[in-house]
């Protein structure tokens, strides 16, 4: 049996009870998560240990103080009964919001939201809408709050960025599989266009920067396992100025599409109009009227564009040797991008979404 990766952690954080034991947790691509389970006598309680990725967030300090300025702005706006519906950071027995191992690695610990999961998929109109309404209420509650908050990964969704960064993957070719992407690399040629219209209207001010969850994938949503209700808005890492059309745009790359984001029968992978449907009215419903014409017009491109833009990035891990997702195989980010891209492509026709 591997060793528990918690053993050493559980004891440095405070909470009470005989630590039983840890197993993985979630399906996230940026830092290890486990859940903890205690024995408290009278039953069981959990939290969540994340070993933050440090190659990714290379400031955990930063981190912490944009995740607890976040949080503390949510439960601010919810009012009272916040505790599975906004994320709850643990404390370590010396009141510090990060523990630091002997190899160096950052940990954080969070209350475990009991009775939640989280879907990688949607199956159900229901549940597109529900998921898109709690990312549009997200936005809506942060819109306006005075949040201080540090850039943590600069220029997250500049497409031009990311596409610069693949051409330099590309040049650098550090694993030679440069030759073996032709095919991917005709397509980001081909919807490269895509990256312009949300860009331009955000530079000239025809949308207004608001702050942004940044990475409203559908598995940073936790919904109640038994009445499939949303509770809460996770992964908070990436919460900084932005559009929540960058929001929108990821909810329908994760969930308008009934395939896995790296399957490998592209016949599979379409955007399913219902659940697009689904998405954008309960994105429309959770924002209530706080999105402006403008925002409301570019929701077609914004879909098309973050998923085009996830795939970019994929891609450019590949070439650079999966060294920023974390991956179970060695060809896993290229089929990612492969997806990704033939979603995107997919996106722009259904909507009708000029490139
Ligand atoms: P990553 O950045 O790697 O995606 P996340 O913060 O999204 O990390 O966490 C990974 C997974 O762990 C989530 O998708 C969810 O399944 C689970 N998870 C995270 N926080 C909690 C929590 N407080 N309660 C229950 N499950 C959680
Ligand atoms: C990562 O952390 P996770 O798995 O929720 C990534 C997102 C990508 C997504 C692709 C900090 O999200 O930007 O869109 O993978 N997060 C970061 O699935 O880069
Ligand atoms: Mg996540």
């Amino acid at each position: 049996m591997k060793p528990d990766p918690c053993l050493a952690v559980a004891s440095r954080f405070s909470v009470d009870g005989r630590y039983v034991g840890s197993t993985p947790l979630g399906s996230g691509h940026i830092h290890e998560t486990w859940r903890g389970r205690f024995d408290v006598g009278s039953g069981s309680r959990s939290v969540v240990f994340q070993r933050v990725n440090h190659g990714v967030f290379t400031d955990p300090r930063a981190l912490m103080h944009n995740l607890l300025a976040v949080t503390d702005a949510l439960r601010a706006s919810h009012g009272s009964g916040t505790r599975r519906s906004v994320l709850q950071s643990l404390e370590t027995r010396s009141g510090d919001c990060l523990y630091r191992d002997e190899e160096g690695a950052f940990w954080r610990c969070f209350e475990f939201i009991e009775g939640s999961r989280s879907i990688d998929r949607v199956r159900e109109p229901g549940d597109a809408f529900a998921a898109a309404a709690a990312f549009g209420d997200f936005s809506k509650r942060l819109a306006t709050a005075h949040l201080a908050l540090v850039e943590l990964i600069p220029g997250f969704h500049d497409t031009s960025a990311r596409l610069v960064h693949l051409e330099e993957a590309a040049a650098r070719d550090v694993r030679g599989r440069r030759r073996a992407v032709e095919p991917e690399w005709r397509q980001v040629e081909e919807l490269a266009p895509l990256s312009t219209p949300l860009h331009d209207a955000l530079a000239k001010g025809r949308i207004p920067t608001r702050i942004a969850h940044n990475d409203a994938k559908i598995n940073n949503l936790l919904f109640d396992a038994v009445s499939n209700e949303v509770l809460c808005v996770i992964d908070l890492d990436t919460v900084m100025p932005g559009t929540p059309l960058f929001d929108f745009g990821d909810l329908v790359r994760t969930a308008s599409c009934r395939a896995a984001e790296d399957e490998s029968d592209l016949e599979r992978v379409e955007m399913d109009p219902e659940l697009h449907a689904a998405l954008r009215e309960g994105f429309l419903c959770g924002a209530s009227g706080s999105l402006t014409e403008c925002e409301v017009a570019l929701m077609p491109v914004a879909a098309a564009l973050i998923t085009f833009e996830t795939g970019v990035r994929f891609l450019s891990d590949y070439l650079d040797g999966d060294v920023y997702f974390r991956v179970e195989h060695a060809d896993q980010n290229l089929h990612r991008a492969r997806c990704q891209l033939r979603l995107a492509g997919d996106i722009a026709r259904r909507l009708r979404v000029r490139i």
